[in-house]
Formats: structure tokens, C-alpha cells, sequence
């Protein structure tokens, strides 16, 4: 047990009360436990020195405890002299976690200065930063909107940080300073929304730590991460102000004509119009083009699916589409996971209750078998694989965990949607906005990690 009553994989009650300050474009009071921190985000007319010129903005960060923040009062850095050696390292910390997930480009020549001053401490501070770093940042950016300084939220994705932990021989998630201060394993970790890590910091304090006690540790602040997502999203749509919450799809006119120009187009190897436009939602933003099979000429070609894994499924798709269109084509095989049925029905989502693709059959077939079932876990998986006609073969997996309800609800979406609740959310992706699907799903997590892969191949190149 823990000393403050926790399970070991919960986070400390978590609070973003925001616009808290009158004057920041974006602030607000992040609450995790007894650690609390100011972060505002402001406006500067002008971009950092190194990108004048170039049409790029600017996020920055600073962090600083006040003297009362401590049990021991904390001297100002202004009556030391100097800045010290963890606050530098805590800020650049924090600027690129949020620099990772702005459009640089689409913010234009601009700087967002963000200020987190820690007014309480009792572990986890540059973790919380993050989190309500991002929330005063999208408060900032909706606000610039608004005023017409940019044309759209610059943000791909949300991002949040939590610890982990090994305390007593035990993995923990969100240390407090009792538990901080003599873990053993100490860990931040700082995540987007689609599941990508964006800096891992752990350190084996008292004894060195091994791989699977690494993996458990970050399946656990990606859970804790999951909760935190909720939280900074509700606390923005309890501020919803003059301009839409949502990061939109991009640009306009000129920018989206020369985004076209630029994109590549790739056939998506499907035949369920749904996960089409899933496809096209989430790629699009990435500057991908996805054209129907329809589109490439091949309407009525249906690959049979006769793989035992998703990988062998999805390359199928891939490669076949590829084959017959002579072009680069992208598959996605998908399917619902459950626990308590071992991973079923996995590959055979499609047609569980049968031959055809029929959601309400599958539906019933699966609410039926649960009836009696108390372990209601369950995750979407998607594996994603893009063949190009030179034989190069990217693939890549994502997962989206949550719950399935006795009952189906809502009508968005398609399959198994409306039995699914993700993770940190109340409601089933039969319910939940599109877009907000778009961003947590498997598909986007799957999507996402593709792009991360080409990107990290386009790099190669140059
Ligand atoms: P293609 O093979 O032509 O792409 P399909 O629907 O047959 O279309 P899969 O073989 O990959 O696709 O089967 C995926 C099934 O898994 C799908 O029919 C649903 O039953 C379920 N599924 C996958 N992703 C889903 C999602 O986002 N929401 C709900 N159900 C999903």
C-alpha cells in the first residue's frame, strides 16, 4: 500500500483549472496531488533570432520554483545570480516537448514564451509542467486565432508527461516526493496522444533496472498518459472560447494548392469506406494524398484475407493493390482484441458472426458471448503496411486500449464502435466526434508511427 492509499498504476487526483490569470493569452493551475503549477503562454511578435526570415515561429519555455514552493525556502535565482543547473535543464525539457507537436511553419514568425512557475512541490514538477503547458498553449493559439494572427491551431497533437517509477520493489505510476526521493527506478516520460514518445528520462538510482521493467514502466505512464489526455481536454472544453477546440485539417489557398503540389498520393488497399475516410482524415494533415481503389481503377478487386496475423494480412492488401495499380498502396488490417476470449475475434473481426462484413451480426454475436463475463478489456489493434512499386515495405503497428459495454451506443463510426469505450473516456467511439477518434484511434496511432517512419527514411535520404 501505498502511504497516500494508491494502487500502485493510479495517478494522484489531477486538476487543470484554466485561464487562471487575467493577462496570458493561455494559463492555467495544474493540480497533480499537492504539487501545483502556473503555466501561462505569451504572445511575442516576433520569432527566435536563429529563424528570421525563414516564416517560422517559436515555442519556448522557462521553469522556476518559488522560495515558498519547498520545505525549505528555495533562494530566488535573482538574489543567487544565476539560473540554476536543473531549472535550464527542466525548461529545455519543456520546450521541446511542446516544440514536438507544433507546425512550426503554420505558426509564422511568432513566439510563444511559456512560464511554469511552480507554487507548490511535492514531486512529479516538471512533469505537470508539461501537462499544463500544453493546455495553456492551446489556450494561447485558440486565442491568436481569434484575433486573426494565425488562420489555424498549429498543434498535431496533444502532449502530457507523467513518472514512473520503482519504490519498494514495486513499479508505480506519478511519485510523490516521499516516494521520488528514495525510489530506486526513477522515470519521466512525456507522450503524444497518438501514443509516440517524445523523451523517456530514467535513471536506476539505487540498482540498475532491466528491459522488461522498462516496458512495464511505460506501459504504465502511457496509461497514466491516456488519463491525463482526458483531463487537459475537458479543462479546454470547459474554457471553449470565441475559436473551435479542434486542430483542424490545414491550410487554405495558397498553402493547401502548394501542399498538394507537394504530397504523395497513395491507393488505400480497402474496401470499407469507413476506414477510407478514417484513412483520408488522418493522413491528409501529414500532407498524404489517399485515393479510393475506385479511384486507381480497381472497384471490385477484394483481396482475400487468408493470414493468421494482422502483419500478413496488411502486406497482403498492400502488395497486391500495389501490383495491380502500380502504385505506391496502403493497407489496414484491423481488428478488436478481447481479453477475456484470448485475443478473439483479432484477425477474424470482419466476419465473427459469419462470411459477411456484418457489423450488427458481429455486434450481437460478441455481446452475447459476453453476457456473463465480468473482465470487459478489450483493445483495437491496426497494422498498417505501405508497399511502393520499388519493393520498399514500411509497416506499423497501433493500439488502442478501453472497454467494451453490455449495450451498444451511439451511431458515429462503424464495426465495433459502439460497444468500445477507449481509455479515459467515458463514452463509445460510436459516440465520441470523429475527429476525436481520428486522434486516439489504433488507425491513428498506427498512421502515425508510419509517418514517424517516413520521415525518419526521407531523412536517410537527404
Ligand atoms: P478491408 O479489408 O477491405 O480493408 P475490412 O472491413 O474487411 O476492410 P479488416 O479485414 O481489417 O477490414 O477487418 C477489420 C474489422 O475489424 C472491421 O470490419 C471491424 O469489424 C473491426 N474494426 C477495425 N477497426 C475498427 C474501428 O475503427 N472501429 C470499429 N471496428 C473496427
Amino acid at each position: 500500500m501505498r502511504y497516500d492509499g494508491r494502487e500502485n498504476d493510479q495517478l494522484r487526483p489531477v486538476n487543470i483549472i484554466p485561464g487562471f490569470l487575467m493577462h496570458p493569452a493561455g494559463s492555467v493551475l495544474i493540480q497533480m496531488g499537492n504539487t501545483k503549477v502556473i503555466c501561462t503562454a505569451s504572445v511575442e511578435e516576433k520569432t527566435a533570432a536563429h529563424l528570421k526570415g525563414t516564416g517560422q515561429g517559436w515555442v519556448t519555455a522557462e521553469y522556476a520554483m518559488l522560495p515558498g514552493s519547498t520545505a525549505t525556502r528555495k533562494k530566488r535565482d535573482s538574489s543567487r545570480g544565476k539560473v540554476d543547473g536543473r531549472s535550464t535543464e527542466i525548461q529545455r525539457l519543456i520546450g521541446r516537448a511542446l516544440r514536438s507537436v507544433v507546425d512550426m511553419e503554420k505558426m509564422g514568425e511568432l513566439s510563444l514564451w511559456i512560464d511554469c512557475d511552480v507554487i507548490q512541490a511535492d514531486g512529479g514538477t516538471r512533469t505537470a509542467s508539461i501537462t499544463g503547458a500544453y493546455v495553456a498553449m492551446m489556450l494561447a493559439f485558440r486565442r491568436m486565432k481569434a484575433m486573426g494572427m494565425i488562420s489555424e491551431i498549429p498543434v498535431r497533437n496533444a502532449v502530457a508527461a507523467v513518472s514512473v517509477g520503482i519504490v519498494d520493489g514495486q513499479i508505480r505510476l506519478d511519485l510523490p516526493y516521499e516516494e521520488d526521493s528514495r525510489a530506486e527506478v526513477d522515470m519521466n516520460v512525456v507522450m503524444t496522444e497518438a501514443g509516440e514518445l517524445i523523451e523517456v528520462q530514467g535513471t536506476g538510482e539505487a540498482h540498475p533496472f532491466t528491459r522488461g521493467q522498462m516496458d512495464e514502466m511505460l506501459a504504465l505512464a502511457e496509461k497514466g498518459c491516456m488519463a491525463l489526455y482526458a483531463v487537459q481536454r475537458q479543462a479546454l472544453e470547459a474554457f471553449e472560447e470565441e475559436a473551435p477546440l479542434e486542430a483542424e485539417a490545414p491550410g487554405s489557398g495558397e498553402a493547401k494548392e502548394k501542399q498538394e503540389e507537394e504530397s504523395l498520393t497513395v491507393v488505400a488497399a480497402t474496401q470499407n469506406q469507413h476506414k477510407l475516410k478514417e484513412m483520408r482524415a488522418i493522413m491528409e494533415p501529414f500532407g498524404m494524398k489517399v485515393i479510393s481503389q475506385k479511384e486507381a481503377g480497381l472497384e471490385n478487386v477484394d483481396v482475400e484475407e487468408d493470414g493468421k496475423t494482422f502483419e500478413e494480412n496488411s502486406y497482403k492488401k498492400a502488395r497486391e493493390i500495389m501490383a495491380l495499380s502500380g502504385r505506391i498502396a496502403i493497407a489496414d488490417d484491423s481488428g478488436l482484441a478481447v481479453e477475456a476470449l484470448n485475443g478473439a475475434p483479432g484477425v477474424y473481426s470482419a466476419r465473427f458472426a459469419g462470411t459477411d462484413k456484418d457489423d450488427d451480426a458481429n455486434n450481437q454475436k460478441l455481446l452475447s458471448l459476453l453476457e456473463d463475463e465480468e473482465n470487459r478489456r478489450a483493445k483495437f489493434v491496426s497494422v498498417v503496411t505501405m508497399v511502393y512499386p520499388d519493393g520498399r515495405v514500411l509497416a506499423a503497428r497501433g493500439e488502442c486500449p478501453g472497454h467494451l459495454l453490455r449495450e451498444l451506443r451511439g451511431d458515429q463510426g462503424f464495426g465495433y464502435d459502439p460497444m468500445f469505450v477507449p481509455e479515459g473516456f467515458e463514452e463509445t467511439f460510436g459516440q465520441l466526434s470523429s475527429q476525436v477518434k481520428n486522434r486516439i484511434s489504433h488507425r491513428a496511432r498506427a498512421l502515425s508511427r508510419l509517418e514517424a517512419l517516413l520521415r525518419e527514411e526521407a531523412g536517410k535520404e537527404r
